[in-house]
């Protein structure tokens, strides 16, 4: 197929029903570039000679360098199949985890995604972590099997052998679809149910069958199998690829069957009986090829033989013969024999064919989506979709439409913003001349020299002979113009060089036309139509000057360009279904956004992230002076990368989060080399760490058993260090680990205990923490007297987590534990949990929304009492850093047992105003809105003067300082253990190296989880955790200790607790003869506690050198 034009692409834009938006998914290495690069050279775009060899969408120099892809990228192609003409936006994604946020990018903007799967390797950790992302954003999968070759030349196995391993790793990848699928079941049944019953609670004794469901569900169009035609057979570096389809029409005119019985039984049981030419079933039992193997594998197995294997002159000739395909006789000579391979496999099954044919046939065009994509996407975090204004809710069939028409509201979503260098933009771009211009040209040079001519004529006759040298010489000098010389710049210089980066979004059309110079809306992350249209006079536009809206601004499209993989082709206007990219939103668009002509669009759900950034550094410039520059880099570095996150220390350290060790690396390459343009100089990755507390161990290091005597002894230890340091006058320890604190000014006194929560318990806060957040913003809303709609799934899903808790908190320790939670913490959605045992004290709540029909009047009853919200203050800075490296706490619970407040020297009128002060804000302000209040006049003087005669502030404050305190000194009177984040990571890796990759894991304190072999192939599945803290350069030692055959992906996990006492010093005989005096040997904890500290400029106790005996031997000998 020739180069396509771009006059074609922008025909094809405007026939959504012909547009397909697809990206390519798979794990790390299994295939997506190379495949890309056959479907980009279908279009003459690369050569079909260089297609996998030059990874075109890979268009960065590490990409090139390590070999694997970095970012999401699209290219447009087009495909002709019969009379119709198909435009492809392709999107090749990265399968690194480290980068697995491009690939949300990636799929939000799609309708459809192939799967790309390595022959060898089969379902990895990354193609389950993709498949389900496709899952969740209801886009529909096809499946491409690649790197078949592999199975002839690597694993030799035998077209049989190989059939069967394609059937196991089909039943593989079903599996992954299959638990989706009946996630999914499960959900809506659970929804259908609840609605039915509106708000009739279930009772406790009602059981309900939750897989009906699944039998009513039709799920036979979701599997994958060849012969629903959405599985390609491939190998993309040798450049064939072939469907089922395909070979049936071959047959079924050779063999005269029927195309349809062909179809049914190409794949799968079936065997050719040649006696009775009947296609029969059951090859299996009676030992017989399957019709796949006969009909399809046997012709690939044998090509592969003749041409790689044996080299079979003689055989080949007559192969290309009967295929009829035409080898160039370079190729026949060429000593490589993948290359007359890929010669004859290009021509006779082009993978390009067999993919492009399958997307267009089997996935689903813009016209497509479905309403229940639509209201996903429609409908943020609580909020349910029939709630929202009914404007908005007519917008769901502009949606289902997917119209360019002139009146169709335009609604766009950006995925991401990435960076390009201003020379490389279409405009700024030197370019050749076109014929036309070639020819203007010429004639201007023609005319200007007939003039100057003319004119010479007139004054002396020359000779005639010269000047028509001199003019052919000057049409040939123009022809032959060197590419330099032969450049149009249109656009001034000036302009470009002033900005060292341009950010282009990387967008989808969902309605309407987008077009340049277009004035449009940009909607926030928590922008709400409901809000946006009460305050916008009716049929405003974003033309018009608007008034203020929260999280709504304006902006106009610069310019719109063709994505065309390293290139950008400008383009006047991009109607629906179609992406793009979009130049002039840098300054109003961060990451992402939803850009929409009227004000009644919503903005779209968050993308969803699968991994989160884990590993920090801490950056500096190499010269100081350059700290601009670096803050600066550093702004535009968060900006093109989904993920990346840069922050500001309260050390005033500059941070920057990555996901893993290879992003790390790319976005410090990038910092240096793209955005800040100055040596940097990066902190050792900053470990993040977690303080907890533990249930009083029962043996002591050497195991023994702790007698009664010592546990008291321990006790008694525990409540002098606790005391240390703080005036017993305000601080009291008691024996059983319960602390005291009255603040300075005596009139409030705080008793907390620090309960280590279940193990259990911490993993479902620390997962639930989204749902923790809505929770808490619903609580903060009908505090503020603001009804919101919740949804159905999120009221449910915190009823669920209620009794989730209630489940796991059981034993007296924990009664009504779950209905009295004050809060979590740190950040008020953290894995730690403030307990309300304040005798007497009733206060709303937490879990108020779901009763909040039934028993309101109850609700009422239970009013915060003062200062409440200074408690919950203390404790989310109590637990935001603990005491022991000041990293934040995890799985503790502050249980309040006491709270005093003498009230006759406090303020009386505090009331739920005082809600709202955070930290140290003071009485005064809080106090305001009352000064208004004009019968208290009197009130207001006499507390003046209470506040000015307490020499300590404001009381508020004081209690802040006194909880967290509190809850500071309730945590020490426990055993303290920190935490370390842990990665799992998968090796696959041979039985030869097994032992090396062991060994690495061993000296890093990793621990194999399980091993087991791969079916079919020798390799072994090694599952391990390790510690984030001994992870670095652990990929890398791998790969060298086994000489590249195994190559581990590090995906964050869990938080582990650190067995080991970081203050444990011995205390037995036994211990003091096992450790030594200073038990200094190896305690691990105590050296990440300590290297924290000393990070964060805390103070260490450590002696550096206490008898330097050695080195004095040492000199002695000299
Ligand atoms: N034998 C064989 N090797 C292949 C085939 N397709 C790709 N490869 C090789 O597999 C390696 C990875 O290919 P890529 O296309 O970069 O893989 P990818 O999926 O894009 O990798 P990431 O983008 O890093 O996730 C390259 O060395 C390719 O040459 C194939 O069909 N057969
Ligand atoms: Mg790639």
């Amino acid at each position: 197929m020739g180069h396509t034009s771009l006059d074609k692409i922008t025909s094809l834009q405007k026939n959504p029903a012909n547009i397909r938006n697809i990206c390519i998914l798979a794990h790390v290495d299994h295939g997506k570039t190379t495949l890309a690069d056959c479907l980009v050279a279908s279009n003459g775009i690369i050569s079909s000679r260089l297609a996998g060899k030059l990874r075109y969408l890979d268009s960065r120099e590490d990409e090139q360098i390590r070999g694997i892809t970095m970012k999401s990228s699209a290219i447009s192609l087009h495909y002709n199949e019969g009379d119709q003409d198909y435009l492809l936006n392709l999107i090749d994604s990265p399968g690194h985890v480290d980068f697995s946020s491009e690939v949300s990018t990636a799929v939000r903007l799609c309708d459809g995604a192939i799967v790309v799967l390595d022959a060898v390797e089969g379902v990895c950790p990354q193609t389950q972590a993709v498949l389900r992302q496709a899952w969740l954003e209801n886009i529909r999968p096809v499946l491409v099997i690649n790197k078949i070759d592999r199975l002839i030349l690597e694993l030799k196995l035998t077209s049989q052998e190989a059939y069967c391993h394609l059937q196991k790793i089909m039943e593989q990848v079903n599996a992954v679809t299959g638990s989706l699928f009946t996630s999914r079941v499960m959900e809506e049944q659970a929804e259908k149910i609840k609605e039915e019953k509106g708000s009739e609670t279930p009772t406790e004794d009602q059981v309900y069958d939750w897989s009906a469901g699944l039998e009513e569900a039709d799920d036979s169009h979701l599997y994958f199998s060849p012969d629903q035609g959405n599985v390609v057979f491939a190998s993309a570096i040798d450049g064939w690829g072939l469907s089922i389809q395909h070979f049936a029409h071959i047959y079924s005119k050779r063999m005269g069957i029927n195309v349809e019985v062909l179809l049914k039984t190409l794949w799968g049981d079936f065997y050719l009986n040649a006696k009775a030419k009947k296609i029969m079933k059951g090859a299996q039992a009676k030992g017989k090829k399957p019709l796949f193997v006969q009909l399809v594998l046997d012709n690939i197995w044998n090509l592969y033989d003749a041409v790689v294997t044996r080299r079979d002159k003689e055989k080949i000739e007559k192969v290309v013969a009967s295929l009829g395909v035409k080898v160039m006789a370079r190729d026949f000579r060429h000593s490589d024999p993948k290359v007359l391979l890929s010669a004859i496999c290009s021509q006779w099954l082009p993978v390009s064919q067999a993919v492009l044919s399958m997307v267009c046939n089997k996935l689903p065009s813009p016209l497509e989506i479905t309403e229940e994509r639509v209201e996903k996407l429609m409908s943020v975090g609580v909020r349910r979709f029939d709630t929202l204004p009914e404007r908005t809710q007519e917008l769901k069939n502009v949606f289902l439409q997917c119209s360019s028409n002139e009146n169709a509201p335009v609604i766009v979503f950006v995925s991401k913003m990435f960076a390009v260098d201003p020379k490389a933009l279409p405009q700024n771009r030197q370019r050749p001349l076109t014929q036309e211009e070639i020819a203007q040209r010429r004639d201007v040079a023609r005319r200007r020299h007939t003039e100057r001519m003319a004119a010479e004529q007139t004054t002396a006759a020359g000779p005639q002979d010269r000047q028509e040298k001199s003019l052919n010489g000057q049409l040939e000098a123009l022809s032959k113009d060197e590419p330099e010389t032969r450049v149009l710049k249109e656009s001034t210089p000036g302009e470009a060089e002033e900005k060292s980066q341009t950010f282009i979004a990387f967008a989808r059309v969902y309605s309407g036309v987008v077009k340049k110079g277009q004035r449009i809306f940009i909607l926030g992350p928590k922008y709400d139509p409901a809000q946006g249209l009460t305050m916008l006079p009716d049929g405003c536009s974003a033309s018009d000057c608007v008034p203020e809206v929260p999280h709504l601004s304006c902006c106009s499209i610069e310019n719109i360009y063709l994505l065309m993989g390293r290139e950008l082709e400008e383009q006047e206007e991009m109607p629906s279904g179609n992406v793009l990219g979009i130049k002039g939103l840098e300054d109003f668009v961060l990451k992402s956004a939803t850009l929409s002509t009227s004000p009644a669009c919503p903005p779209f759900t968050p993308l969803h992230f699968e991994a989160s950034p884990i590993v920090r550094v801490a950056i500096e410039p190499k010269h100081p002076s350059e700290m601009p520059k670096l803050v600066r880099g550093m702004r535009l570095l968060n900006q093109a990368d989904p993920c990346a996150e840069v922050l500001i220390q309260e050390t005033g350290e500059h941070v920057l989060v990555t996901a893993g060790e290879v992003h790390l690396q790319r976005c410090l390459d990038d910092l240096k080399d793209r955005f800040a343009k100055i040596e940097i100089s990066a902190s050792k990755p900053i470990i993040p760490f977690r303080e907890t507390v533990v249930r009083p161990p029962k043996v002591d290091m050497v195991n023994e058993d702790f007698g009664k005597q010592q546990k008291v002894a321990i006790i008694h230890q525990v409540k002098e260090e606790g005391s240390h340091g703080c005036s017993s006058e305000t601080l009291h320890v008691d024996a059983s680990g319960l602390v005291t604190l009255t603040t300075p000014n005596k009139l409030a006194t705080v008793s907390v205990r620090a309960i280590p929560l279940p193990k259990e318990v911490t993993c479902l806060l620390e997962d639930s923490s989204e749902l923790i957040r809505s929770l808490e913003q619903i609580n903060m809303s009908l505090k503020e007297g603001r009804n919101l709609d919740i949804s159905v799934r999120t009221l449910e899903a915190i009823t669920d987590l209620k009794a989730q808790l209630e489940n796991m908190l059981q034993g007296w320790k924990w009664r009504n534990a779950v209905d009295s939670i004050w809060a979590f913490g740190p950040r008020r959605c953290g894995p730690n949990i403030l307990l309300n045992n304040v005798e007497g004290y009733q206060r709303p709540s937490l879990w108020q929304c779901l009763c909040r029909e039934e028993k309101s009047g109850e609700a009422e009853a239970r009013l915060p009492r003062d200062l409440d919200n200074s408690i919950v203050s203390g404790f989310q800075l109590a637990t935001l850093s603990g005491p022991m490296c000041e990293e934040p706490l995890m799985g503790v619970c502050f249980s309040i047992e006491r709270w005093d407040i003498q009230s006759s020297n406090l303020p009386h009128q505090q009331n739920s105003s005082e809600e709202n002060a955070t930290s140290l804000k003071p009485l005064e302000a809080s106090a305001a809105p009352e000064n208004t209040n004009a019968s208290a006049p009197s009130q207001d003087k006499h507390r003046q003067e209470a506040i000015s005669a307490d020499c300590y502030g404001p009381v508020s404050g004081q209690l802040i300082a006194a909880m967290k305190e509190a809850c500071r000194q309730a945590f020490q009177a426990q055993p303290q253990r920190l935490m370390a984040a842990t990665y799992t990571c998968e090796i696959m890796a041979t039985a030869d190296v097994l032992g090396r990759v062991y060994g690495v894991l061993g000296k890093r304190e990793g621990r194999v989880l399980h091993e087991e072999m791969k079916e079919g192939t020798d390799m072994f599945i090694i599952k391990a955790v390790l510690p984030v803290a001994e992870s670095f350069g652990f990929a890398d030692e791998i790969r060298k200790r086994t000489s590249g055959l195994a190559s581990p992906q590090l995906v964050f996990s869990h938080w582990e607790v650190i067995s080991s006492d970081p203050y444990w010093v011995p205390t037995t005989e036994e211990e003091y003869l096992h450790f030594g005096e200073k038990a200094d040997s190896s305690n691990q904890a105590l050296k990440y506690m300590n290297a924290v500290r000393r990070r964060k400029g805390l103070f260490v106790e450590e002696k550096i050198v206490e008898h330097a005996e050695k080195q004095r031997t040492l000199s002695k000998n000299k």
